[in-house]
């Protein structure tokens, strides 16, 4: 990145939730480079690899640039015209829907799209196809945050305070986050923190480089989170540190949680999660000791078949403190993908629709099918979730179109999803590259990038962001908008489905009024303004310049500007320690302005929470073991997880030479002491069989992991491909898989397999 004197676009990184401001300028040669956005935030110029060479994709060779069809007579895909190709889609679609009814037909969206693109696709699924089997990779991601934010705080948005707030904390416990590796520019915070004298605690089997900076390093047993929170509740209260005003003034349900904690001796979470006495104790101390504190989750204690619980553990050692909804204090998720946040608000949710609303709530019907033109009858009820959706193709499920994901690497349990997405009738990916998934198409259709197109995205703090357009896209690829145009249009919906994304913007701003994500104070033009440092959701519309469809109906899900969280969104309830920081643009606004623009929300919940009552609700949870157990003939544990290098299931970082060579394949971390039992050395290949499958990758033998456990990345596809492993179980409030811990056997790959019997 060097200073450059030709127009600099600003704009965001593809990749990550953390949203990370860029310039975008023309590059010497041709094409475009990345330059510094110093003003932006919260990455304040800095980028990771990642983003760094995010430009290298637009102009790569292995860039589809025209659409592909499958030939009925070679069953070979084959370059063809747009029009072949929208035609073909719509065909199939239109031909199972009419041989099996509009249910047949299923939508798989992403998290990485913009939020025109996820609006659309919802609106694509429930109006143009009529269908209910819709849902997105999303549900792998942070669904069960979601859900457990939503029970206790009646409200889910990633971090209900600015990153900014972080170095100004007392204390930190990070959990199940590897950050430094998964948001680069983000560690500044935690680095900042323990400058600032705050303690972080990591909570982690294994010591990643993010544990490393930690105060405390505590390394449970995968899928035991849920156990170990609890033991730190159980000794917060058997050692009188709870915060008894608080839990009166701003909670309910604490007896029953209380009781459920109590249960969970810290002698017995020592041997369920391997987590010494003594570390709880001192856990707590710090915890307890600071006068403020924050609990921040990620995949690790997410990714499990009672993620929801878990979370809802943690949350409950937030309220029991007192540390939520106060200031510098409060629980939240890191959110993953680009716009994780914004893909799970408007619609491409089985049971979703725009601003958070539910598709079950006939108010939230009615209001929706008002912006729409429909009729709410027509308005299908909700489907199933991601791993439920992959797993009846072939049965109920006919035909698919799917945007923005790779399951054919990412799903768990992948290779009879791959066996399951083969025996669809037909299927349809709309990608930039010829992902292991667009590999199995019938019709493969090459959509624009990031920097090709225009389109907001909102960060993990609920931040929305504007993405702008920065260079042309090359001839023959067209952006998802058109697609979902095109093929709508052939179904006789062309009407609703306009490929300008301002155009569609507006649409949503109206779709999300009175949602809980409110977005309908929040214009293109307002996400340019300044350093383009964007606007935090819920932000009504002070002067709405159209009716409300429903305005008499209230909707008990979806707290309103005056029940909700958008009552704490005035400047008065912002107005805490940070008032003065930025990243709140018309903060300022004079109190009682009514067509001042609302200054949307950087921190929720100061006032009250979201729930109806306003007061948090503690869960009573109680730890439960993992959907499979180590026994004699799976004897180890494995967790999964990412790499610094590579992004997701790798399809567009595998393509980047520097992310390639610094990441080039999978490989299985295990502990010395589990290495010299099986008589395994460094980058010998081994084999890892769980129930499902077998995968081989090079040892990377490390004393940073638990010796009961091993680690594998899951960006690739192949005989490394973790995913060949994991286990599909779910959690049964959030329907999230259990990526995090499954049982398996380690093998030396070379040699004889062992006998069994
Ligand atoms: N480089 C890179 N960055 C990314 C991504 C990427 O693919 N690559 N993806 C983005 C996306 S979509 C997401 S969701 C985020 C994910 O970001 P993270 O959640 O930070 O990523 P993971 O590596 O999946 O998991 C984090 C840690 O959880 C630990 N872990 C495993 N099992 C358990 C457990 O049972 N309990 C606890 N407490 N911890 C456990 C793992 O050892 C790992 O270090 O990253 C985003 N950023
Ligand atoms: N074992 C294991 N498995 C996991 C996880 C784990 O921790 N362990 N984590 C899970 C998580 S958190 C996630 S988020 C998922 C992610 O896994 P995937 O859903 O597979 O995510 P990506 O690899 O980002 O796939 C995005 C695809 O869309 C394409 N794409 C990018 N931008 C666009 C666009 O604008 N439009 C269109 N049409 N296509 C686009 C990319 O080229 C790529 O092929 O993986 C999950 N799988
Ligand atoms: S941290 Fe995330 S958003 Fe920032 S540059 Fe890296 S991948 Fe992009
Ligand atoms: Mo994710």
């Amino acid at each position: 990145m060097h200073p450059t004197s030709a127009p600099v676009t600003p704009t965001h990184c593809p990749y990550c939730a953390l949203q990370c401001g860029m310039g975008l300028t023309a590059a010497p040669g041709g094409g475009v480079e990345v330059v510094e956005r110093g003003g932006f935030p919260v990455n304040k110029g800095a980028l990771c690899g990642k983003g760094r060479t995010a430009p290298a994709l637009l102009s790569s060779g292995a860039r589809l640039t025209e659409p592909l069809v499958r030939s009925r007579a070679t069953g070979k895909l084959a370059p063809a015209t747009w029009e072949e190709a929208l035609d073909r889609v719509a065909d199939g679609l239109s031909r199972t829907r009419a041989e099996y009814g509009a249910d047949a037909c299923g939508v798989f969206g992403g998290g990485g799209l913009t939020n025109e693109k996820a609006y659309a696709l919802g609106k694509f699924a429930r109006v143009a196809l009529g269908t209910s089997q819709i849902d997105y990779n999303g549900r792998f991601c942070m669904s069960s945050a979601a859900a457990a934010g939503q029970r206790a705080f009646g409200l889910d948005r990633g971090l209900p305070f600015p990153l900014e707030d972080i170095p100004r904390t007392g204390c930190v416990i990070l959990v199940g986050s590897n950050l430094a590796e998964t948001m680069p520019p983000a560690l500044r915070y935690l680095t900042e923190l323990r400058e600032n004298g705050g303690t972080l605690i990591v909570v982690d089997p294994r010591r990643t480089r993010t544990a490393e900076q930690a105060d405390l390093h505590l390394a449970p047993r995968p899928g035991t989170d849920l156990a170990l929170a609890l033991g730190l509740l159980h000794l917060v209260v058997a050692e009188g540190r709870t915060d008894e005003a608080y839990i009166e003034e701003r909670t309910s349900g604490w007896e029953e949680a209380r009781a459920a904690a109590m249960a969970h001796w810290p002698e017995h979470v020592e041997r369920i999660t391997g987590v010494p006495v003594p570390r709880l104790r001192d856990a707590v101390r710090l915890f307890c000791d600071a006068g403020s504190g924050m609990v921040l989750t990620a995949r690790g204690p997410e990714q499990q078949s009672k993620g929801t619980d878990t979370v809802g553990a943690w949350i409950n050692l937030c309220l029991a403190t007192g540390r939520a909804g106060r200031p510098l204090s409060g629980y939240g998720c890191l959110t993953g993908q680009g716009n994780g946040q914004g893909g799970r608000e408007h619609g491409q949710k089985a049971d979703q629709l725009p601003g958070y609303r539910k598709l079950t709530d006939p108010a939230a019907r009615a209001h929706v099918a008002g912006v729409w033109g429909v009729d709410p009858e027509s308005l299908p009820g909700p489907g199933r979730s991601a791993y439920e959706l992959l797993d009846a193709l072939g049965g109920d499920v006919k035909a698919l179109l799917l945007m923005g994901s790779n399951p054919v690497v990412s799903a768990p349990r992948a290779a009879h999803v791959e066996g399951r997405l083969r025996s669809l009738d037909f299927l349809a990916v709309a990608d930039v590259v010829l992902s292991e998934t667009a590999e199995l198409a019938d019709v493969v259709l090459p959509v624009t990038q990031w920097a090709e197109e225009t389109g907001t995205v909102t960060n993990l703090e609920g931040r929305v962001l504007l993405r702008r357009r920065a260079v042309s896209a090359p001839p023959g690829v067209r952006g998802d908008l058109d697609v979902l145009h095109g093929l709508a249009d052939r179904l006789g919906h062309g009407k609703g489905f306009p490929t300008e994304p301002e155009e569609v913007f507006e649409e949503l701003r109206r779709a999300s009024a009175g949602g809980a994500a409110d977005y309908s104070g929040i214009s293109y033009a307002r996400l340019a303004e300044g350093e383009g440092e964007g606007v935090f959701w819920p932000c009504p519309d002070t002067e709405p310049s159209y009716p409300d469809p429903e305005p008499s109906r209230p909707n008990p899900e979806a707290p309103g500007p005056a029940a909700g969280p958008s009552s704490d969104a005035g400047p008065s309830s912002d107005a805490g320690p940070s008032s003065d920081a930025g990243g709140s643009p018309g903060a300022d606004v004079a109190d009682g302005a009514e067509t001042a623009p609302h200054p949307g929300t950087p921190r929720l919940f100061l006032d009250r929470f979201a729930t109806e009552d306003g007061r948090a609700r503690f869960v009573p949870v109680a730890h439960r073991a993992a959907a499979e157990e180590p026994d004699a003939e799976y004897p180890v544990l494995l967790t999964t997880g990412r790499v610094l290098a590579q992004y997701q299931s790798g399809a567009q970082t595998r393509r980047v030479d520097e992310l390639n060579s610094a990441a080039p394949g999978p490989f299985v971390e295990l502990h010395p002491r589990l290495a010299a039992r099986l008589g395994v050395v460094e980058d010998e290949p081994v084999a890892v069989i769980s129930r499902r499958g077998r995968a081989v990758a090079p040892a990377r033998v490390t004393a940073d992991i638990r010796s009961d456990t091993v680690f594998m990345p899951f960006h690739w596809p192949g005989e490394g491909r973790a995913n060949s492993l994991t286990n599909p179980a779910l959690d049964p409030v959030s329907r999230m898989p259990e990526f995090k811990v499954c049982a398996v056997r380690v093998e030396r790959a070379r040699g004889v397999e062992r006998a069994r019997g």
